[in-house]
């Protein structure tokens, strides 16, 4: 059974790069597959989160995927920290996953920066974490950013290997040759890597300290437009089509903004605006950022006003989670050689 999974982590500022690289591209795979989306508060304590900004933050990020058109009773919204399965099955890949494949993650080394033995052991070994959220579910499908190509590699690895280690055991206890599958990565789109509207060589982040470089879900009209005016671009027109984005980085994050806010191609963009100067397209990307992001927006504070309603909608998905989670892990148990109860 195919299986979609994807988490966004609660650490606050849900930026348009969050969106276009995901949460958007989660709506429309709830029609062909069965979705887990979850928002990943283990994750989110790698690094220092404030208790009750992360409360707060956990019932932000909800109401980000049912504003953006998820649908929790037809598909799986939770929290990570609900389904203790998840840090379970962690466990076990920490032992599966070698010391030398998470010295290799870019995003430990960014993230930890200079001080690296002052960084958390869970920093270190999210991708393990991340590894077991998809494959818990044995997520076959998993949509993000092109941020976490370099993570989901690393889930395959495991599995990989989990499967090879124990090829024995999983066959004896009748599961054939393989018992997590190979994800595949959904890395597909104008806008897989969102940059910094203030800097064209950086990712679009929570964590920027400029409030100009992103675009966060809750803006309203007026900051959007201010940001999209204020966003660095160079002195040319638009090129009249992609291939002359090349060497233009903060032409081709707006130009790619644009086509996913639209649902067009860069090409079909230009084809428009080519010849262009930016005070035109820029005005025209306002006009649509606000149409596309303004009812999100509204929704989301329409939502986290009652916050019983939303903890209502993470408990139940939860239990349904845990439901598929405890069987993987009664596997994996029964797989490793763990002596298990009923
Ligand atoms: N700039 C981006 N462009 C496209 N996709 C992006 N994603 C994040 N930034 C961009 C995708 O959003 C999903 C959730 O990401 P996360 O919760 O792991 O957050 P993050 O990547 O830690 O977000 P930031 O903004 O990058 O936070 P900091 O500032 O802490 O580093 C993922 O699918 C991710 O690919």
């Amino acid at each position: 059974k195919e299986r979609v999974f994807s988490g966004v982590q609660p650490t606050g500022n849900l930026h348009l790069g969050n969106y276009l690289g995901a949460i958007s591209r989660f709506v429309p795979l709830q029609e062909k597959y069965d979705c887990i989306y979850c928002v990943v508060d283990m994750h989110a304590i790698t690094v220092w989160q404030d208790p009750k900004e992360l409360k707060r933050q956990i019932r932000e990020v909800t109401a980000a995927f049912i504003a953006a058109g998820i649908d929790p009773k037809r598909h799986i919204v939770f929290n990570q920290s609900q389904v203790a399965e998840h840090a379970e099955l962690a466990w076990v890949f920490n032992c599966v996953a070698r010391v030398g494949w998470m010295n290799r993650m870019t995003q430990f080394k960014e993230k930890a920066g200079k001080d690296r033995e002052n960084a958390s052991l869970g920093l270190y070994a999210y991708p393990s974490l991340m590894a077991a959220d998809i494959l818990v579910y044995k997520g076959t499908h998993v949509p993000v950013g092109e941020d976490q190509k370099q993570h989901l590699e690393l889930a395959r690895d495991v599995a990989q290997k989990f499967n090879n280690d124990f090829a024995e055991s999983i066959a004896e206890h009748g599961w054939g040759d393989a018992f997590f599958p190979l994800t595949e990565p959904l890395i597909q789109g104008p806008a897989m890597r969102v940059m910094s509207l203030r800097d064209g060589s950086k990712k679009m982040s929570k964590s920027d300290p400029s409030d100009y470089s992103r675009i966060n879900l809750t803006d309203d009209a007026d900051a959007i437009a201010q940001k999209i005016r204020k966003a660095k671009t160079d002195p040319e027109p638009l090129p009249s089509e992609a291939a002359g984005l090349e060497g233009r980085p903060e032409a081709q994050n707006l130009v790619g903004i644009f086509a996913a806010l639209s649902g067009r191609s860069r090409d079909e963009v230009l084809k428009e605006f080519g010849g262009a100067q930016f005070s035109t397209f820029k005005a025209a990307l306002v006009d649509l950022a606000v149409e596309k992001l303004g009812p999100i927006g509204s929704e989301m504070k329409r939502l986290v006003a009652d916050p019983a309603h939303i903890d209502a909608i993470l408990t139940d998905g939860a239990d349904r989670a845990r439901v598929i989670a405890r069987q993987t892990m009664d596997a994996v148990k029964d797989i490793v050689g763990f002596v298990r109860g009923h």
